[in-house]
């Protein structure tokens, strides 16, 4: 099927806008357009709705019983927390402490949350997702004490602790006859575990216990040991060289979490485990085989605007491959945090100042610069891992969300990486040559319309010649449901689009969004998934991406919302 669509997500978002404005405004400052894909998929449920925390009881705001505030909880930490952050001082979305609530009352913040604003907040009631009740329960829990979530130290973390097969009792080298390069970590986010596949026969190996709503897998240098990390704060430690591939240590590293890495640099390869925690705002070194805890390393503190955060979320880490080093990206200061893990007691980081809400992003080709989202910012950061220098701060399209973007050699530009975008249908294309194309380095070289905004992840492989763009967040059906791909050497000629969720002929109706493109280790397959809801079919498309055509449908009532997948090969070599 070839057609190309250049529907855009703002004509949608104004209708709606338009029929919704509310006039209000809770916080004196710029209000900022938030695009629909943009507040569904950042009010993602959060583990701390569960935590018990304290209720304090201010006297001016409206009385609550205990049920009702603890109701209200969950419901903030399910929708809100997301933009207003977890102690409602503000993230994305705008302070909501008692201080400017309660100075507004229960009828206007009633509004307010019922109908939305321009500004971006969702109309929670006309959009039939809250009731009249629950909208009224939250306007008044919004202008108590924000209730805090408790800390969670060293001694915490180590107690989580689970060796469940120690080091000398594991094997002393592959007992399996698996090609470990060309397995995938699939993340099946609502059943709370990961599917290991055999890229070569497309079998299940083993479906593997994790925590709450699994974000990564990581590899480490070696490949042997794969990293998963859920969103609650857990960390899956799975030995690929076992018989069966299986979870031989677990740790639960906080209570909100979504990054986990380990080291690369030569010397230190599968030595040292990081991971980054949302709550409490924090990141943690462990020893990569163990994951006993050594280093917890708070990331309060100033904004690159010189205001301080309390909530600093840890997003993505990557490992440097010139120094030990951890690159460790605080979204809501801006700043990216070079961490020496070579002596943790006189522990050395150099923070490079960059631009509000770091979110996701990978290496260029040569593995020296790492290009990162600032995603509500608009903006690219590109980091030197060579020299800790910021290379360049680069405007690009609303709500940049590259996953780990995807490098190739243009015909004019020379290697350029590029990202999609969630606010947007463009796909931007970055110079990352600074040495036989510096006129093109760590700029904008080029903007293609894809098909639609509420694109997630973009993905090519140095063996293909086609750069896949998805879609999974775009409101229509259509496009969220099949994905754009480009020819590299003939951009201009725009994408074709290929039916991915047609192709997987699942027997229901669910949303059947098409997601995250992972090339197989040889570059000659890619896959998508097929999500759907968690009491629906979803499925893995295998496409030939010579013919475009798909491949091999994975099927089983066990693939229960696969999301992100990743190839062996290829995550543990920054091949993208
Ligand atoms: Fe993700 C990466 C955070 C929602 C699928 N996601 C990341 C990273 C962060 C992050 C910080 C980078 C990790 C790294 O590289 O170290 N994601 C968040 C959120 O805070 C957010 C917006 C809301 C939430 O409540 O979690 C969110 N993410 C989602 C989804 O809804 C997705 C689409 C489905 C799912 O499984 O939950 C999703 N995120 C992914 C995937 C990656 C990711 C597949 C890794 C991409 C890669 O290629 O490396």
């Amino acid at each position: 099927m070839k057609t190309m669509s250049m529907r855009t997500l703002s004509h949608a978002v104004a209708l709606a806008t338009l029929s919704l404005a509310a006039p209000f405004a809770l916080a004196d400052g710029p209000t900022k357009q938030v695009t629909q894909p943009e507040v569904s998929y950042q009010a993602g449920g959060s583990p701390l709705a569960k935590e018990e925390m304290h209720q304090n009881i201010n006297p001016k705001a409206p009385p609550m019983t205990k049920a009702e505030f603890d109701r209200a909880k969950q419901i903030y930490f399910e929708r809100c927390a997301g933009c207003h952050g977890v102690l409602r001082k503000g993230a994305t979305g705008k302070p909501l402490t008692p201080d400017i609530t309660l100075g507004k009352g229960t009828d206007y913040l009633k509004v307010f949350i019922a109908y939305g604003s321009p500004g971006g907040m969702p109309n929670w009631q006309t959009s039939g997702e809250m009731s009249e009740q629950d909208v009224d329960l939250m306007a008044r829990y919004i202008q108590q004490e924000p209730p805090t979530p408790p800390e969670y130290s060293l001694a915490d973390i180590e107690k989580s602790r689970k060796v469940l097969i120690p080091v000398e009792q594991r094997p002393k080298q592959k007992m399996n006859k698996y090609n470990l390069d060309n397995v995938f970590s699939v993340t099946l986010r609502d059943s709370g575990e990961v599917a290991l596949i055999d890229g070569d026969t497309k079998q299940i190996i083993n479906i593997v216990k994790t925590g709450y709503a699994v974000h990564i897998s990581r590899l480490s240098s070696s490949g042997r040991y794969l990293y998963v990390i859920g969103r609650d704060a857990k960390i899956n430690l799975i030995d690929l060289w076992m018989d069966k591939p299986d979870t031989v240590a677990e740790i639960k590293v906080g209570l909100e979490a979504r990054s986990v890495e380990t080291s690369k640099f030569k010397g230190w390869e599968d030595k040292v485990a990081v991971a980054g925690t949302y709550w409490p705002p924090q990141y943690v070194i462990m020893d990569g085989d163990t994951l006993k805890p050594r280093k917890v390393v708070s990331t309060r503190g100033m904004t690159v605007d010189n205001e301080y955060h309390p909530e600093p979320r840890v997003a993505s880490i990557v490992a440097s491959h010139f120094k030990p080093e951890f690159v460790i990206n605080a979204k809501e200061t801006g700043k990216i945090m070079m961490v020496d893990y070579s002596d943790l007691t006189n522990l050395k980081t150099t923070t490079i100042d960059s631009a509000k809400f770091l979110h996701d992003g990978g290496f260029d080709s040569t593995g020296r610069y790492f290009l990162v989202a600032a995603n509500a910012s608009n903006k690219i950061a590109v980091v030197d891992t060579k020299e800790d220098k910021l290379a360049a701060l680069v405007d690009v399209g609303k709500i940049p969300h590259p996953g780990r973007g995807a490098n190739f050699v243009h015909p004019k530009f020379g290697p350029v990486w590029s990202t999609s975008h969630l606010g947007t249908e463009d796909v931007t294309l970055i110079g990352t040559d600074p040495v036989k194309h510096p006129q093109y380095a760590w700029k904008v070289v080029g903007v293609f319309k894809g098909q639609g905004g509420g694109s997630l992840f973009i993905k090519t492989h140095p063996k293909s010649k086609n750069l896949w763009v998805d879609t999974p967040l775009n409101p229509d059906a259509k496009v969220s449901q099949s994905v754009a791909v480009y020819d590299i050497n003939n951009l201009d000629k725009g994408p074709e689009i290929v039916d991915i969720a047609g192709c997987a002929k699942l027997s229901d109706d669910g949303a059947k969004r098409v997601v995250q493109p992972e090339f197989n280790k040889n570059g000659d397959e890619v896959w998508f998934s097929v999500w759907s809801a968690k009491n629906k079919e979803s499925a893995i498309v295998v496409v030939d991406d010579k013919t475009r055509k798909c491949k091999t449908v994975i099927k089983d009532k066990r693939l229960i919302t696969p999301t992100g997948k990743f190839n062996v090969h290829n995550t543990q070599h920054d091949v993208y």
